[in-house]
Protein backbone atom coordinates (compact mmCIF):
# COMPACT_ATOMS: atom_id res chain seq x y z
CA UNK A 1 0.00 0.00 0.00
CA UNK A 2 1.34 3.41 -0.78
CA UNK A 3 1.59 5.74 2.03
CA UNK A 4 0.50 8.89 2.12
CA UNK A 5 2.56 12.07 1.52
CA UNK A 6 3.26 14.33 5.05
CA UNK A 7 4.90 17.79 4.00
CA UNK A 8 7.31 18.71 6.83
CA UNK A 9 7.28 22.66 7.03
CA UNK A 10 9.83 23.02 9.92
CA UNK A 11 12.72 20.78 10.64
CA UNK A 12 12.17 18.00 13.02
CA UNK A 13 14.22 15.39 14.88
CA UNK A 14 15.45 12.61 13.87
CA UNK A 15 13.64 10.25 15.84
CA UNK A 16 10.39 11.86 14.69
CA UNK A 17 11.64 11.62 11.07
CA UNK A 18 12.10 8.18 11.79
CA UNK A 19 8.76 6.74 13.24
CA UNK A 20 7.09 9.17 10.76
CA UNK A 21 8.60 7.71 7.91
CA UNK A 22 7.04 4.13 9.34
CA UNK A 23 3.66 6.02 8.63
CA UNK A 24 3.52 8.41 5.40
CA UNK A 25 6.44 9.32 2.92
CA UNK A 26 8.14 12.07 3.63
CA UNK A 27 8.68 15.58 1.95
CA UNK A 28 10.95 17.07 3.80
CA UNK A 29 10.07 21.41 2.55
CA UNK A 30 12.76 23.15 4.88
CA UNK A 31 15.47 20.92 3.28
CA UNK A 32 14.25 21.57 -0.32
CA UNK A 33 15.92 24.34 -2.41
CA UNK A 34 13.04 24.19 -5.16
CA UNK A 35 10.02 24.31 -2.88
CA UNK A 36 7.35 25.37 -5.55
CA UNK A 37 8.88 21.86 -7.29
CA UNK A 38 8.36 20.00 -4.24
CA UNK A 39 4.93 21.49 -3.78
CA UNK A 40 4.19 20.22 -7.24
CA UNK A 41 5.76 16.82 -6.96
CA UNK A 42 3.76 16.14 -4.07
CA UNK A 43 -0.05 17.87 -5.26
CA UNK A 44 -1.55 14.97 -5.42
CA UNK A 45 -0.31 12.40 -2.67
CA UNK A 46 0.80 15.37 0.08
CA UNK A 47 -2.25 14.52 2.43
CA UNK A 48 -0.79 15.98 5.97
CA UNK A 49 1.41 18.66 7.19
CA UNK A 50 3.48 19.01 9.61
CA UNK A 51 4.15 22.46 11.08
CA UNK A 52 5.91 24.56 13.91
CA UNK A 53 4.29 27.24 16.24
CA UNK A 54 6.96 29.88 14.74
CA UNK A 55 6.62 28.90 11.02
CA UNK A 56 2.44 28.15 10.99
CA UNK A 57 0.79 27.31 7.38
CA UNK A 58 -0.73 30.00 5.48
CA UNK A 59 -3.79 29.79 3.14
CA UNK A 60 -1.18 29.57 -0.05
CA UNK A 61 0.05 26.53 1.26
CA UNK A 62 -2.88 24.44 2.06
CA UNK A 63 -4.09 26.00 -1.78
CA UNK A 64 -0.66 24.03 -3.02
CA UNK A 65 -2.09 20.86 -2.00
CA UNK A 66 -5.62 20.26 -2.41
CA UNK A 67 -5.28 16.84 -0.78
CA UNK A 68 -4.26 17.89 2.58
CA UNK A 69 -6.36 16.79 5.62
CA UNK A 70 -4.85 17.88 8.38
CA UNK A 71 -2.49 20.70 9.72
CA UNK A 72 -0.90 19.04 12.84
CA UNK A 73 1.30 21.68 15.02
CA UNK A 74 4.63 20.57 16.60
CA UNK A 75 3.63 23.21 19.45
CA UNK A 76 0.94 24.47 21.52
CA UNK A 77 1.16 28.06 19.67
CA UNK A 78 -0.85 27.90 16.52
CA UNK A 79 -1.17 31.73 16.05
CA UNK A 80 0.83 31.17 12.50
CA UNK A 81 -1.65 28.78 11.07
CA UNK A 82 -4.49 30.39 9.34
CA UNK A 83 -7.34 28.55 10.79
CA UNK A 84 -9.91 30.22 9.17
CA UNK A 85 -8.54 28.94 6.04
CA UNK A 86 -7.97 25.28 7.25
CA UNK A 87 -11.66 25.60 8.00
CA UNK A 88 -13.08 26.81 4.92
CA UNK A 89 -11.04 23.91 3.09
CA UNK A 90 -11.90 21.47 5.42
CA UNK A 91 -8.66 20.65 6.84
CA UNK A 92 -8.02 19.65 10.40
CA UNK A 93 -5.84 21.40 13.02
CA UNK A 94 -4.20 19.93 16.03
CA UNK A 95 -1.63 21.35 18.80
CA UNK A 96 0.54 19.74 21.03
CA UNK A 97 -0.85 21.30 24.51
CA UNK A 98 0.16 20.17 27.92
CA UNK A 99 3.31 17.93 27.15
CA UNK A 100 5.29 21.18 26.84
CA UNK A 101 3.66 23.64 29.84
CA UNK A 102 6.11 22.81 32.96
CA UNK A 103 9.49 22.74 30.27
CA UNK A 104 8.34 26.18 29.18
CA UNK A 105 7.68 27.63 32.75
CA UNK A 106 11.28 25.77 33.83
CA UNK A 107 12.99 28.38 31.46
CA UNK A 108 10.28 31.24 32.16
CA UNK A 109 12.02 31.06 35.70
CA UNK A 110 15.29 29.96 34.56
CA UNK A 111 15.45 33.47 32.17
CA UNK A 112 14.19 35.36 35.42
CA UNK A 113 16.79 34.03 37.90
CA UNK A 114 19.37 34.12 35.18
CA UNK A 115 18.91 38.29 34.33
CA UNK A 116 18.20 38.93 37.78
CA UNK A 117 21.15 37.33 39.02
CA UNK A 118 23.58 38.31 35.87
CA UNK A 119 24.05 34.20 35.50
CA UNK A 120 26.02 34.80 32.36
CA UNK A 121 27.65 37.64 32.90
CA UNK A 122 29.38 36.10 36.17
CA UNK A 123 29.79 33.18 34.18
CA UNK A 124 31.90 35.21 32.13
CA UNK A 125 33.08 36.73 34.77
CA UNK A 126 34.98 33.88 36.33
CA UNK A 127 36.13 32.16 32.97
CA UNK A 128 38.12 35.52 31.55
CA UNK A 129 39.77 35.82 34.94
CA UNK A 130 38.16 38.97 35.96
CA UNK A 131 37.53 37.45 39.39
CA UNK A 132 41.22 37.02 39.98
CA UNK A 133 41.75 40.56 38.25
CA UNK A 134 38.79 42.63 39.20
CA UNK A 135 37.77 41.19 42.27
CA UNK A 136 33.91 40.41 43.19
CA UNK A 137 31.62 40.67 40.77
CA UNK A 138 28.75 43.70 41.07
CA UNK A 139 26.18 43.20 43.21
CA UNK A 140 22.51 41.84 41.78
CA UNK A 141 18.99 41.80 42.06
CA UNK A 142 16.77 39.57 44.15
CA UNK A 143 13.87 37.44 42.46
CA UNK A 144 12.32 35.74 45.65
CA UNK A 145 9.41 37.87 47.10
CA UNK A 146 9.58 40.46 44.78
CA UNK A 147 6.00 41.07 43.25
CA UNK A 148 5.21 39.58 39.60
CA UNK A 149 2.68 40.05 37.24
CA UNK A 150 1.66 37.47 34.65
CA UNK A 151 -0.26 38.51 31.58
CA UNK A 152 -2.01 35.16 30.26
CA UNK A 153 -2.68 32.74 33.20
CA UNK A 154 -3.63 29.57 31.16
CA UNK A 155 -1.76 26.76 31.32
CA UNK A 156 1.71 28.11 31.17
CA UNK A 157 1.30 31.22 32.80
CA UNK A 158 -0.32 29.00 35.56
CA UNK A 159 2.40 26.52 35.83
CA UNK A 160 4.85 29.75 35.91
CA UNK A 161 2.81 31.09 39.15
CA UNK A 162 3.14 27.88 41.00
CA UNK A 163 6.70 28.21 40.66
CA UNK A 164 6.67 32.01 41.92
CA UNK A 165 4.36 30.59 44.77
CA UNK A 166 7.56 28.80 46.26
CA UNK A 167 10.04 31.63 45.65
CA UNK A 168 7.45 33.58 48.10
CA UNK A 169 6.43 36.01 45.11
CA UNK A 170 3.17 37.74 45.35
CA UNK A 171 1.23 36.78 42.43
CA UNK A 172 -1.16 39.04 40.10
CA UNK A 173 -2.05 38.10 36.39
CA UNK A 174 -3.77 39.80 33.86
CA UNK A 175 -6.64 38.08 31.69
CA UNK A 176 -9.84 39.48 30.28
CA UNK A 177 -11.58 37.43 32.58
CA UNK A 178 -11.15 36.86 36.74
CA UNK A 179 -9.91 33.36 37.46
CA UNK A 180 -10.96 30.79 40.06
CA UNK A 181 -6.97 31.48 41.55
CA UNK A 182 -5.77 33.21 45.01
CA UNK A 183 -4.21 35.95 42.73
CA UNK A 184 -4.81 39.28 41.95
CA UNK A 185 -6.70 39.92 39.14
CA UNK A 186 -6.66 43.32 36.73
CA UNK A 187 -8.06 43.34 32.94
CA UNK A 188 -5.06 44.67 31.22
CA UNK A 189 -1.03 44.90 31.61
CA UNK A 190 -1.32 48.21 31.49
CA UNK A 191 -3.67 48.58 34.83
CA UNK A 192 -1.14 45.65 36.60
CA UNK A 193 2.22 47.08 35.98
CA UNK A 194 2.45 49.37 38.10
CA UNK A 195 1.52 47.31 41.32
CA UNK A 196 4.60 45.01 40.25
CA UNK A 197 8.17 44.60 40.43
CA UNK A 198 8.25 41.74 37.34
CA UNK A 199 6.00 41.69 34.15
CA UNK A 200 6.04 37.95 33.03
CA UNK A 201 4.41 37.51 29.78
CA UNK A 202 2.94 33.61 28.78
CA UNK A 203 -0.41 34.81 26.67
CA UNK A 204 -1.12 32.89 23.72
CA UNK A 205 0.06 34.34 20.41
CA UNK A 206 -2.13 35.61 17.26
CA UNK A 207 -4.55 38.56 16.43
CA UNK A 208 -6.18 39.18 20.07
CA UNK A 209 -2.79 39.52 22.10
CA UNK A 210 -1.07 41.82 19.23
CA UNK A 211 0.41 44.16 20.92
CA UNK A 212 -1.45 43.58 24.33
CA UNK A 213 1.77 44.26 26.41
CA UNK A 214 1.73 48.11 25.14
CA UNK A 215 3.83 51.04 25.68
CA UNK A 216 1.12 51.74 28.61
CA UNK A 217 1.87 48.87 30.40
CA UNK A 218 5.56 49.08 29.94
CA UNK A 219 6.09 52.62 30.92
CA UNK A 220 3.61 52.03 33.63
CA UNK A 221 6.38 49.36 35.33
CA UNK A 222 7.91 50.72 38.77
CA UNK A 223 11.39 51.86 37.60
CA UNK A 224 14.27 48.69 38.02
CA UNK A 225 11.29 46.43 37.60
CA UNK A 226 12.33 43.47 35.44
CA UNK A 227 10.78 41.61 32.24
CA UNK A 228 10.46 38.37 30.65
CA UNK A 229 8.73 36.68 27.66
CA UNK A 230 8.36 33.34 27.22
CA UNK A 231 5.08 33.50 24.82
CA UNK A 232 5.49 34.99 21.30
CA UNK A 233 7.30 38.36 20.70
CA UNK A 234 3.82 39.85 18.86
CA UNK A 235 2.18 40.11 22.10
CA UNK A 236 4.38 42.90 22.99
CA UNK A 237 5.13 46.26 21.71
CA UNK A 238 9.00 45.71 20.93
CA UNK A 239 9.58 49.71 20.19
CA UNK A 240 8.35 50.48 23.47
CA UNK A 241 10.35 47.58 24.99
CA UNK A 242 13.73 48.38 23.40
CA UNK A 243 13.28 51.78 24.32
CA UNK A 244 12.57 50.92 28.23
CA UNK A 245 15.16 48.46 27.59
CA UNK A 246 17.55 51.27 26.37
CA UNK A 247 16.74 54.02 28.83
CA UNK A 248 17.44 50.81 31.55
CA UNK A 249 13.54 51.61 32.89
CA UNK A 250 13.86 47.91 32.60
CA UNK A 251 16.61 46.50 34.96
CA UNK A 252 16.64 43.16 33.57
CA UNK A 253 15.29 40.91 30.75
CA UNK A 254 15.33 37.61 30.15
CA UNK A 255 13.80 36.98 26.65
CA UNK A 256 13.24 33.76 24.55
CA UNK A 257 10.89 35.24 21.83
CA UNK A 258 10.93 37.99 19.30
CA UNK A 259 9.43 39.14 16.27
CA UNK A 260 10.54 38.26 13.08
CA UNK A 261 12.53 35.26 14.56
CA UNK A 262 15.28 34.36 13.96
CA UNK A 263 16.64 37.92 12.15
CA UNK A 264 15.31 39.15 15.65
CA UNK A 265 16.14 43.35 15.76
CA UNK A 266 20.19 43.81 16.50
CA UNK A 267 19.81 45.96 19.66
CA UNK A 268 19.19 43.10 21.78
CA UNK A 269 22.36 41.51 21.63
CA UNK A 270 24.06 45.17 22.47
CA UNK A 271 22.19 45.23 26.51
CA UNK A 272 24.32 43.60 28.92
CA UNK A 273 20.91 43.36 31.23
CA UNK A 274 19.50 41.19 28.92
CA UNK A 275 20.18 37.31 29.00
CA UNK A 276 18.22 36.26 25.08
CA UNK A 277 17.14 32.19 24.57
CA UNK A 278 16.90 31.13 20.62
CA UNK A 279 12.94 30.71 21.50
CA UNK A 280 14.43 27.52 23.11
CA UNK A 281 11.57 27.35 26.21
CA UNK A 282 10.28 23.80 24.99
CA UNK A 283 14.02 22.53 24.22
CA UNK A 284 14.46 19.81 25.97
CA UNK A 285 15.12 16.29 24.62
CA UNK A 286 12.19 15.18 26.74
CA UNK A 287 9.83 17.41 26.24
CA UNK A 288 10.25 17.51 22.13
CA UNK A 289 10.12 13.67 22.28
CA UNK A 290 6.45 13.90 24.46
CA UNK A 291 5.43 16.84 21.47
CA UNK A 292 6.63 14.65 18.58
CA UNK A 293 4.86 11.78 19.73
CA UNK A 294 1.80 13.75 20.49
CA UNK A 295 2.06 14.94 17.32
CA UNK A 296 2.23 12.04 15.34
CA UNK A 297 -0.83 10.32 17.30
CA UNK A 298 -2.95 13.36 15.99
CA UNK A 299 -1.76 12.60 12.02
CA UNK A 300 -1.81 9.07 12.59
CA UNK A 301 -5.22 9.37 14.06
CA UNK A 302 -6.52 11.53 11.16
CA UNK A 303 -5.20 8.88 8.62
CA UNK A 304 -6.85 6.42 10.49
CA UNK A 305 -10.22 8.14 10.76
CA UNK A 306 -10.21 8.22 14.45
CA UNK A 307 -10.90 10.76 16.71
CA UNK A 308 -7.86 13.49 16.42
CA UNK A 309 -6.34 14.00 20.58
CA UNK A 310 -5.82 17.09 20.63
CA UNK A 311 -8.03 19.28 18.05
CA UNK A 312 -8.06 22.80 17.67
CA UNK A 313 -10.27 23.00 14.26
C1 LIG B 1 7.84 25.81 19.36
C2 LIG B 1 6.34 27.03 20.76
O1 LIG B 1 6.75 25.33 18.71
O2 LIG B 1 4.83 25.37 21.46
C3 LIG B 1 4.99 26.50 21.04
O3 LIG B 1 4.03 27.26 20.83
O4 LIG B 1 6.52 28.16 20.52
C4 LIG B 1 7.49 26.12 20.79
O5 LIG B 1 7.31 24.99 21.54
C5 LIG B 1 8.98 24.87 19.33
O6 LIG B 1 10.08 25.65 19.19
C6 LIG B 1 8.90 23.84 18.25
O7 LIG B 1 9.28 24.39 17.07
Amino acid sequence: MTKPGLLIVGELPAWDLEALSERFDLHLYYAAEDKAALLARGRDTIRAISTKGEIGADAALMDALPKVEIIACYGVGYDLIDVEAAKARGIRVTNAPDVLTEEVADLAIGLLLAAARRIPAADAWVRDGSWKSRGSFPLTTRVWGKRIGIVGLGRIGAAIARRCEAFGMPISYSARQMKDVPYAWYPTPAAMARNVDILMVSAAGGAATRGLVDKAAIDALPAGAMFCNVARGSVVDEAALLAALRERRIAAAGLDVFNNEPAIDPEFATFDHVVLQPHAASGTVETRKAMGALMRANLEAQMDGKPLPTPVA
